[in-house]
């Protein structure tokens, strides 16, 4: 059985990644932080009872900028694969903290890298490594996007994003370490953070459809972005690692959307007309925005044979649906 050591498991892409490690027969382990309410709801349905000794799925407590633990996590463990998804995600707040922006996003990429790299020569165990990369790397680069495209990050998470992108490639190159950068344009679902835009808008439908808000507050309607699905998403990382040669790849649809689109097709989706309800507000502009975000998936389609399979029209009525049904 192939073991896999996920990190921000509890995250949006670590629970459908987990989801579908379990389903092509992985041992998965999941690390997530303590915090002080129980933090695992997107894992609810695959993590039933802790004391099962028959299960396959395994959560620890761990902070991935603490070396030692995740040095003996990994000892502990001896995954052949580490999926390396837990950051400080959200690009707006990279700006309010970007010390810990770089920590987290950026640095503790370096001491993940290191403890397999010392682990590996140490045991002569082969370790795969996935790093979550980021279109936001491109920033203001123009579209399209893909693996040959400059960086030009335009936020502290961005910086840290290219900083541990970087180090992804040195220690392959460094080490003939089998480590991949996924740079993964936007990719949501039901269970996207509710402070990202998406959410933020699915979530408000399904309230000013139900009389519980009034009016939803947003940024900048003019950013384009190119929308995925996570649950698509999370198979092109899992390609990624059982690739021949480990590589840098683009996961995106290949399409892009205004926010503005989004809100008009939600909206619409349960018979309100988005002007009506929709106001900018000046708090959620950024100190700097990524204007316009459109990825060329060719390579990812040609080497890994991934595709994505749901439509934006799709991704959109899915979230404000289930939004509705939670409601
Ligand atoms: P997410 O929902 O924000 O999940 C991130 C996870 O990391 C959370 O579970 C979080 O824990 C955990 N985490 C944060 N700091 C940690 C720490 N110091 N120690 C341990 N765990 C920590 O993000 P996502 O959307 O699933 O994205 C997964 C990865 O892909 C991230 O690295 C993100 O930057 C990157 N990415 C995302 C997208 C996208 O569109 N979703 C696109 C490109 C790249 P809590 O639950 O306790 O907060
Ligand atoms: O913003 C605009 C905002 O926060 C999208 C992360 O997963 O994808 C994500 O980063 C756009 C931006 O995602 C609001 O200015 C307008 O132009 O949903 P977002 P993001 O910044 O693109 C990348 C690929 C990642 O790697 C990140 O981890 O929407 N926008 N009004 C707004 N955004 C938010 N959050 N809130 C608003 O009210």
């Amino acid at each position: 059985m192939p073991v896999a050591l996920v990190t921000g498991i509890a995250g949006q892409d670590g629970s459908y990644l987990a989801e579908f490690l379990l389903g092509k027969g992985y041992e998965v382990h999941g690390v997530m932080r303590r915090t002080s309410t129980i933090n695992t709801w997107r894992l609810d349905d695959i993590y039933h009872d802790p004391h099962d000794p028959g299960s396959p799925f395994f959560l620890h407590y761990g902070d991935i900028t603490d070396s030692t633990v995740m040095a003996n996590l990994l000892r502990k463990i001896m995954p052949d694969e580490v999926y390396h998804l837990a950051a400080q995600s959200h690009v707006q707040v990279s700006f309010e903290m970007p010390e810990y922006t770089a920590d987290v996003t950026g640095t503790a990429t370096i001491k993940l890298l290191e403890a397999i790299r010392q682990l590996s020569e140490s045991t002569g165990k082969a370790i795969r490594f996935y790093q979550a990369s980021s279109s936001e790397m491109f920033g203001s680069t123009p579209p399209p996007q893909n693996e040959e495209t400059p960086f030009h990050p335009r936020s502290p998470y961005g910086a840290a994003k290219v900083f541990a992108y970087w180090l992804t490639v040195n220690y392959r190159e460094s080490y003939d370490m089998f480590a991949t950068n996924g740079i993964l344009f936007n990719h949501e679902s039901p269970r996207r953070g509710e402070t990202f835009v998406t959410r933020k808008i699915s979530r408000a439908v399904a309230r000013i459809a139900a009389g519980t808000q009034k009016t939803l507050y947003l940024g900048n309607l003019d950013a384009k972005r190119d929308w995925g699905f996570a649950g698509d998403y999370v198979e092109g990382m899992w390609r990624m690692l059982q690739a021949d040669q480990p590589d840098d790849f683009v996961i995106a649809t290949g399409e892009a959307h205004t926010v503005r689109e989004f809100c008009e097709l939600a909206f619409s989706h349960v018979g309100l007309d988005w002007e009506k309800y929709v106001q900018v507000d000046q708090r959620y502009f950024r100190p700097a925005e990524v204007d316009y975000l459109l990825g060329d998936p060719t390579k990812a389609q040609r080497v890994l044979g991934w595709k994505p399979a749901l439509s934006f029209p799709e991704l959109v009525k899915l979230m404000v649906d289930e939004d509705v049904r939670r409601l």
